[in-house]
């Protein structure tokens, strides 16, 4: 099977796409074709490096690259450290992993991270090192092959955007070498006060501007994120060169995916808000080529957190050449800020109009959906679709920040993250916390949070894309405030809602019982045959998100009241297992996953 693809065949035929992108990103001041020789030695190089193994996976994948887009498959996102203290200590977890039917597994925080504050390990210090507490590249090696035997895809971060402070190349920067100098982007203080009046701002409140004065730099470093954060200048293509062989590197040590961190921001343009350039999709393009030619298996996706319209660029797009694939999966983080503006408000408006702009996926490509992650809750990104039709949009999601920060009367929990609580930016808290379990007092809130949690995690699932769970979201673990003692994190809010694993919560009833709603969930799934772009259907009620999941009709109640449907034809409960009547009537946060059989 597929003897044809051999790495000849290969950089012929992707090497086309992605000289086009060396021609678009540098052709007005360097030369491609040299440019393009050193790229095919170092795709030559890497892929000879690839062991048996991997160039095995590499064929299946290639023969099938739609794999991934499957109704059984469900991640799992998580804190190495917080999860099992060391990487093979994980080995240990990886029964929980399989019985949740976990098929790909992002583990944060793995790379060498800068010392002291890192932002939770998106402050790198080497590419190619494991971060030494949790263990060695060996062990890394060990693990990717012990979960792949689970048929568990390793998936590691790759902060394209910066380096930390300590990064060698930036230190080699500060002690004066004009090579590692131009890894990163200086200017004078004029500049950066004339550039920062169209930039915006990531941390506000923690890391005001995007500049930071560095004496042995003589000026100002780009520093999007904190100001131990260099932004590296992908202006300069030695920085492309020194990444791409970075990342064919970590391949083939065995991570099946990558999380391609931060992606909107790598091109920067005077005059411009320096966020989903072009270029900064010709970046991500070239390097999706460089896989497709020398690791093949290797999965990226997309972490661009930005308004709705600027997200499916990511997945690729025709310039008039063709189409030109960029990330396998993209985090559909407007959905899932759609499902907590929605649960605060009672009203399924925006998921479904986000539903509506998420459809028309490119083939080999899906969309990761999820409830919560390791970063705030980011409400801007959905302004525009609540604008399209409200006349008051910001007053909407300050109102549904408020609401999930707990203010109004709220069962939520949240806390405002970056903003003084006036205006609106995001929110942390847990999946539980948010969701009201902390606040439950008497079974009967407590069945209303269990059901809110439910009805997230179904929106997540049936949506179609790569649902993937926060680490502890699976177990109800609460907001935790143990960081505030720590003197490195302590500025940090969204610590609250990385809390250690807590391994003994599984065995109690809120563990039990949101497990065996996933698990229902995913069994539902699997038995609609639904994967892939989400499609919505109208339920003719404004509190009723509908979901079409495979042949199955999902419906969602998000709000404090009970609701009849109709149904169209005959159905099962799939969350149960028995028929339905045509009448049913959906509590308080309830879901109906209506089988329809064929
Ligand atoms: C990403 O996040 C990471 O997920 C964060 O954990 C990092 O702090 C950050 O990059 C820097 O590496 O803007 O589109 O809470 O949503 O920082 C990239 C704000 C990002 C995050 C934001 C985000």
């Amino acid at each position: 099977m597929y003897q044809s693809s051999t790495i000849d065949h290969r950089i012929d035929h992707f090497g086309r796409t992605l000289r086009r992108q060396l021609k678009r990103l540098y052709g007005d001041v360097h030369d491609v074709d040299d440019l393009w020789e050193r790229v095919e030695e170092i795709l030559r190089a890497r892929h000879e490096d690839r062991s048996a193994a991997l160039r095995d996976l590499d064929a299946t994948r290639a023969a099938d690259p739609n794999w991934f887009v499957a109704p059984e498959m469900l991640g799992y996102s998580t804190y190495i450290d917080r999860f099992a203290s060391t990487v093979p200590g994980l080995e240990q977890h990886v029964d929980h992993l399989e019985a949740l039917g976990v098929r790909y597994l992002h583990l944060l925080a793995l790379l060498k991270a800068r010392k002291g504050d890192s932002d939770g390990g998106f402050a790198v210090a080497d590419y190619l090192s494991i971060e030494p507490a949790l263990g060695t590249m060996a062990d890394v090696e060990r693990l990717a092959a012990q979960l792949r035997k689970s048929r568990i895809s390793l998936c590691v971060d790759l902060a394209l955007n910066h380096t930390s402070d300590d990064h060698h190349w930036a230190l080699a920067a500060k002690a004066g070498d004009p090579l590692f100098r131009d890894f990163y982007i200086v200017v004078d203080e004029e500049t950066a006060r004339l550039r920062e009046k169209d930039l915006s701002q990531v941390f506000p409140g923690t890391a005001p501007g995007n500049f930071t004065h560095v004496p042995e730099m003589g000026g100002w470093v780009w520093t999007t994120f904190y100001p131990f954060q260099w932004d590296l200048n992908w202006a300069n293509p030695k920085v492309l060169l020194a990444i791409l062989d970075a990342m064919l590197r970590l391949a083939n040590h065995g991570f099946e995916a990558f999380r391609f961190d931060s992606i909107a921001f790598l091109w920067k343009e005077a005059g411009t808000d320096s966020r989903n350039r072009p270029a900064a999709h010709h970046i991500v393009r070239a390097l999706r080529a460089a896989l497709d030619i020398a690791a093949p298996a290797t999965l990226i996706k997309a972490e661009a957190i930005v308004p709705t319209a600027y997200v499916p660029p990511y997945f690729g797009a025709d310039e008039g050449e063709g189409f030109e694939a960029e990330c396998h999966l993209v985090y559909n983080n407007s959905l899932m800020v759609a499902g907590w503006v929605a649960l605060s408000e009672g009203d399924a408006a925006l998921p479904e109009a986000i539903i509506q702009a998420s459809g028309g996926l490119p083939p080999g490509a899906n969309w990761l959906s999820y409830v919560r992650c390791h970063d705030d809750i980011g409400w801007s990104s959905v302004l525009n679709d609540l604008a399209s039709f409200d006349p008051k949009p910001i007053e909407r999601l300050t109102q549904a920040a408020r609401f999930t920060e707990g203010r109004q009367g709220s069962w939520a929990c949240g806390e405002a993250f970056q903003s003084d609580g006036a205006s609106v930016h995001g929110t942390n808290g847990t999946l539980a916390s948010l969701a009201g379990l902390e606040r439950a007092t008497d079974e009967q809130s407590r069945d209303a949070a269990l059901r809110r949690i439910r009805l997230l995690n179904a929106l997540s699932i049936a949506s179609g894309g790569l649902a993937t769970l926060f680490m502890g979201d699976e177990a109800g673990l609460l907001n935790d405030h143990s960081y505030l003692n720590d003197p490195q994190r302590r500025h940090e809010g969204r610590w609250v809602h990385r809390p250690d694993m807590d391994w003994e919560a599984l065995d109690k009833p809120t563990a039990r019982r949101i497990i065996s709603d996933i698990n229902a969930l995913r069994d539902a799934r699997i038995a609609s045959g639904g994967a892939g772009g989400p499609e919505a259907f109208d339920t003719g009620h404004p509190a009723l998100l509908g979901v079409r999941c495979g042949s199955d009709l999902v419906f969602l109640n998000f709000s404090a009241t009970p609701i009849s449907v109709v149904l169209p034809t005959d159905c099962s409960d799939r969350l149960i297992g028995r028929p339905i009547d045509r009448q049913a009537i959906l509590k308080p946060w309830d879901v109906l996953w209506a089988g329809v059989s064929e």
